[in-house]
């Protein structure tokens, strides 16, 4: 089936409304948890908004959208055959490329036949008595599951942060954003365009809106490092180089702290002379790409480490920023990569263009949105574009869009917010939700990972998981509140060990007004994160509850 195809393709057996699992979600994630379980011979249905495979690859359509962790590395991995049947085109896959291909696997698998599209789950209990997880779909159907799983991602279409600024209902412009993007090309030809934000979509947005754009403003409240990714086309004999060393590529992905072959640098920032730390940033940033930041062993660690690396970076905008007063305000101060670092394409080239406009809003912020622009303390600009880059909810946002509880109908949101904050065991599963599973939830390596790697580190356990239980005859697992405890814990030690904490960003969740603070990610490595969860597989799944016995009613 073709991508055209499946906008018209209809799941035929509507009468199916109990499965072992119901997966959400379309993306990465839910696509190979569908072929995990598939394979292994349960019963799946997958159910994704989207009119379309792809996740957040399917809605974020923005001008310059481009993943930043190299294709070679941003696929997945768990079929040879499959790695080598894809050729990427260039090193940084754009959004359109991760789209074909998301659909190329879909077809290969031929994933389609268990997706219902266009369709949203919107609730999802926990049935004690029948030990099964009621789900309620957006148009009124009510399916069930032994298993409920979530792929929705850190970042989801669900959870964008459209800031809450007055007067944006009698706005007489178009406004958009990043991460909702139309279908639809918008032409910016001739028009005047403000963007907000410049983080990773904003810094991906800017350059292409400007070269079309009459006018671009940039409204900017923190300035941003970004790397410049140096983007190419791959080569016929590296692809190649590639496929031939599968095996090879794979097992140092999934061994390695961030998801990508290579580990970080064993030496420190501060023991290096100076004169060749020099060098070593200059080569970094000349090859292009996010390898900087594993540089030195302390980049992350030690303020004083990380501090000799942003001031290189800080260097580098005095150098492409030909107007004092502008590189003055696209100066950071935040520790280089606290903030999930950025990759560019002639992002600060674009503040020497005439028609771009940077506006400081720690300076003068924003007042309102008027119906023919955006109003600050200082000026009123006149915009007929608005682009919110603003980000997302991140983390639990996807999650807390959907009304999910658990036993007692404890809620999940009214469990990890207006309790201690975010509690799981292993980023995996949380206390009083059995049978439930997260891929890349809170407190797992997720999106300070290489995401398709963490991605099928989960799905295969998850997979693993539910086979052992199938064939141990156990009707729930469940985290047990001293285990969660613990991880929830560790993870907190292990990012106070960090710079990370130090810095308001999305990963902390600084970003959504009133959201509970904290650092919702496991940033011990995602080859260690592995040995973690596997050695407690291996020792029949310690720190959850396995009951094999329990007197479940069956559901008719
Ligand atoms: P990000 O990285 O959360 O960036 C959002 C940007 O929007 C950032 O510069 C924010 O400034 C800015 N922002 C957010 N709210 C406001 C308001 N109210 N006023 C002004 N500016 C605001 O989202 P992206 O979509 O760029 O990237 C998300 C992830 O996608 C990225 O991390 C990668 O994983 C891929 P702030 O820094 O909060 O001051």
């Amino acid at each position: 089936m073709t991508a055209n195809q499946q906008q018209f393709y209809k799941i035929e057996k509507n009468q199916v409304t109990n499965f072992e699992a119901i997966v959400i979600g379309a993306g990465f994630s839910g696509l190979y948890m569908l072929n995990r379980l598939r394979e292994a011979g349960f019963s799946v249905r997958v159910y994704e908004k989207g009119n379309g495979v792809g996740g957040a690859w399917y809605w974020s359509r923005y001008p310059g959208a481009r993943c930043d962790s190299e294709s070679i590395y941003y696929n997945y991995t768990f079929s040879e055959e499959l790695y080598k049947e894809w050729t990427w085109s260039s090193r940084y896959p754009e959004q359109a490329e991760i789209l074909r291909y998301l659909n190329f696997v879909a077809d290969r698998l031929d994933l389609r036949q268990d997706i219902q599209f266009n369709t949203e789950i919107k609730a999802a209990h926990y049935d004690e008595t029948h030990n099964l997880w009621r789900i309620d779909l957006n148009d009124g159907t009510c399916v069930s599951a032994k298993y409920f799983i979530t792929g929705v991602g850190c970042l989801s279409v669900n959870a964008t942060n459209v800031p809450a600024i007055k007067g944006l209902d009698r706005f007489e412009g178009k406004w958009y954003h990043t991460g909702a993007w139309p279908h639809e090309k918008i032409d910016f030809k001739g028009k005047r365009v403000g963007v907000i934000g410049t983080g990773s979509s904003g810094v991906q947005a800017i350059p292409v809106i400007a070269q079309k754009a009459e006018h671009l403003t940039v409204f900017q409240r923190t300035p941003q490092y970004t790397i410049p990714a140096r983007n190419r086309p791959l080569d016929l004999e590296f692809i190649e180089k590639t496929k031939e060393n599968y095996s090879e590529i794979r097992r140092q992905m999934h061994e390695s702290f961030g998801g990508f072959p290579g580990n970080r640098g064993d030496r420190s920032a501060l023991e290096e002379p100076p004169e060749n730390r020099q060098s070593v940033y200059e080569a970094a940033w000349e090859a292009g790409g996010l390898a900087i930041r594993s540089t030195y062993k302390d980049i992350m660690t030690n303020e004083a480490a990380n501090n000799t690396v942003s001031d290189f970076l800080r260097s580098k905008i005095r150098e492409i920023v030909q107007d004092p007063e502008v590189h003055g305000k696209l100066m950071p101060t935040y520790f280089f990569a606290t903030k999930r670092p950025v990759l560019d394409t002639n992002y600060f080239e674009t503040y020497n263009r005439k028609n771009v406009t940077l506006v400081d809003l720690r300076k003068s912020p924003i007042e309102e949105i008027t119906p023919k622009g955006l109003r600050t303390t200082e000026a009123e600009y006149e915009l007929d574009f608005l682009v919110f880059a603003t980000g997302y909810d991140g983390v639990t946002g996807p999650l807390f869009k959907i009304d999910i509880r658990g036993k007692d109908g404890l809620s999940l949101k009214e469990k990890w917010e207006d309790g201690a904050l975010v509690k799981t065991y292993l980023g995996l599963s949380t206390a009083g939700f059995p049978n439930f599973f997260i891929i890349t939830g809170p407190e797992s390596p997720s999106v300070l990972s290489n995401v398709p790697v963490a991605i099928e580190q989960h799905v295969e356990w998850i997979g693993d998981c539910i086979q052992y239980l199938h064939d141990h005859g156990v009707e729930t697992i469940e985290a047990k509140a001293e285990a969660e405890e613990a991880w929830s814990k560790h993870c907190k030690e292990v990012a106070d060990s960090t710079l990370y904490t130090k810095t308001d960003s999305w990963l902390t969740g600084a970003n959504i007004a009133d959201k509970p603070r904290g650092f919702p990610i496991y940033i011990g490595g995602i080859g260690q994160y592995r040995q973690i969860i596997d050695e407690i597989a291996a020792k029949g799944y310690e720190g959850f509850s396995l009951v094999t016995h329990q007197k479940t009613k069956s559901y008719q």
